[in-house]
């Protein structure tokens, strides 16, 4: 058993005590004398955390392509062919919660310059447009459906623009574009997300974007908004647009070596840098058709394929940003609204019960052998409490004495990433034939990480083996579900 000079614990206790943020956590752990780990830095913010924690956001590509079947207008249609015969963002919204989603993001402006929303920097916009006579807007409409079903709003803007005349005119563009955001941020309420793509086609001119002034602007405006870009600086881009993002993932990089829109830096966007200095998690954007934007040839993906996102999304510490492209009607389409059920239903089955929640946990080593950080901790429940090691410690072994034979074939690893993220290599063994097996090896953990088995497995007893960690290795929840019910 480690000691630790008791007049330094008073000291930490009283500065606990004194940050309202932190007392949270040490009264979900009170350390039975024994002082937590230290945060292994970087760490993430507030609203990070928030925004990992949700897991699944839903993205809404909808605008003047919409009404011109393409995917990149060129920003001189008509504002006459924007015309949604049944517009209804409360359809949006409650399809979106009944599978789970807790955030929406609209392209307000996608790369054609149309504006969803009335910009007095602008013409083409809905204003010029029949819809509502040119008195409606689709990010109020959002907004208000959205509010109403307590559900938050994310918001793109596009930079590049193809229809405004001063783009190529660097001073005149970034004011432009910040007229536009200042509008978005200031006229909607609370945002959730703002999202700066880094698409830009090779003909358009050449010109940066001050996305710097675009970033102190949302926090000036939006403190409470998660940024995403390529660069972050909240949230970045996992480098490609199928949903996966690396079997390694770690939530941090240095964002030194990206740029917005930055070529031949998707495999490090996608696995994210060990031992780096910023914390600036995975996004995966994928949509649930070939398209962004709705086109009615175009059928959604399979269940099993939109199963293989999550678990290569959710399942590997990445957020999930699944585009749900709204019909020429205003409304999803019935094939996509019964996908996102089927998903649902999916998530629902696969992941209750969890057949290791009657477990007997017991580890290797527990921190100055205080219960607070024992093994149990990670079948509470509670992302807050977690299994702890020494100090000195980069490995530890987790074992949970399931009581029968449990037949599973989906593993849930959680690092308690408040604290940082540890976990660079781990593997998951199953008492059988009186011996340990691996059934799974892995590297990154993070927020969450599912590992799907090829075929079930039958065990009464399973460890975690962590083999790897950048500090003192911490697990704040584990799982075992059967997906496959044929094996029941
Ligand atoms: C890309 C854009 O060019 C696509 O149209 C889409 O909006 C996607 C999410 O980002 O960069």
């Amino acid at each position: 058993m480690m000691t630790y000079p008791t007049g330094s614990f008073v000291t930490l206790l009283a500065l606990l005590l004194l940050l309202p943020g932190v007392a949270r956590d040490a009264t979900a752990q009170s350390g039975d004398g024994v002082p937590p780990p230290r945060p292994l830095l970087p760490i993430p913010t507030a609203h990070q955390l928030d925004w990992q924690r949700d897991e699944l956001r839903l993205f809404l590509h909808f605008g003047i392509n919409t009404f011109t079947d393409r995917e990149w207008g060129t920003g001189e249609e008509d504002p006459a062919l924007f015309n949604p015969t049944n517009l209804d963002a409360r359809q949006w919204t409650s399809v979106a919660k009944e599978a789970g989603f807790k955030t929406l993001i609209l392209t307000a402006k996608h790369h054609d310059g149309f504006t969803l929303w009335p910009s007095r920097y602008t013409d083409h916009s809905v204003e010029s447009s029949p819809w509502q006579d040119g008195t409606g807007d689709v990010v109020q409409a959002l907004v208000d459906a959205a509010r109403a079903e307590g559900l938050k709003v994310g918001l793109y803007l596009s930079p590049w623009d193809r229809h405004e005349p001063t783009y190529g005119d660097e001073q005149a563009y970034n004011e432009f574009y910040l007229g536009q955001l200042r509008e978005l941020l200031t006229q909607y309420g609370p945002l959730a997300e703002v999202w700066f793509d880094g698409a830009k086609g090779e003909d358009a001119k050449d010109m940066a974007y001050d996305f710097d002034a675009f970033w102190s602007t949302v926090r000036q405006l939006q403190p409470g908004a998660v940024l995403f870009s390529d660069a972050g600086p909240d949230v970045r881009w996992i480098g490609n647009e199928h949903g996966f993002a690396g079997e390694t993932n770690w939530s941090t990089y240095d964002r030194t070596k990206v740029g917005v829109g930055m070529a031949g830096i998707g495999d490090y966007l996608n696995a994210g840098e060990a031992g780096t200095p910023d914390w600036v998690p995975g996004e995966c954007d994928v949509s649930l058709r070939p398209g962004w934007f709705y086109h009615a040839d175009e059928a959604p993906k399979s269940l099993e394929e939109v199963l293989e996102i999550y678990f290569k999304s959710v399942g590997r510490n990445c957020v999930l940003l699944l585009n749900v492209p709204p019909t020429p009607e205003g409304r999803f389409d019935p094939r996509d609204v019964e996908r996102l059920q089927e998903f649902r239903a999916a998530l629902d089955r696969i992941f209750a019960p969890d057949l290791a929640s009657g477990a007997q946990a017991s580890a290797s080593n527990t921190r100055g052998d205080a219960p607070t950080y024992a093994a149990s901790q990670v079948l509470d429940g509670d992302l807050e409490t977690y299994w702890a090691v020494d100090n000195t410690l980069r490995t530890g072994t987790l074992e949970l004495d399931l009581g029968e034979p449990t037949t599973f074939d989906v593993i849930r690893l959680q690092e308690p990433i408040q604290l940082g993220q540890r976990v660079a290599g781990y593997t998951v063994e199953a008492w059988l034939d009186g011996a340990w097996q691996p059934m799974s090896t892995g590297t990154t953990i993070g927020h969450k990480k599912l590992d799907r088995l090829a075929a079930p497995v039958t065990t009464s007893r399973v460890r975690v083996v962590i083999t790897e960690a950048l500090a003192e290795p911490l697990l704040a929840e584990v799982g075992l579900y059967l997906a496959d019910t044929t094996a029941e």
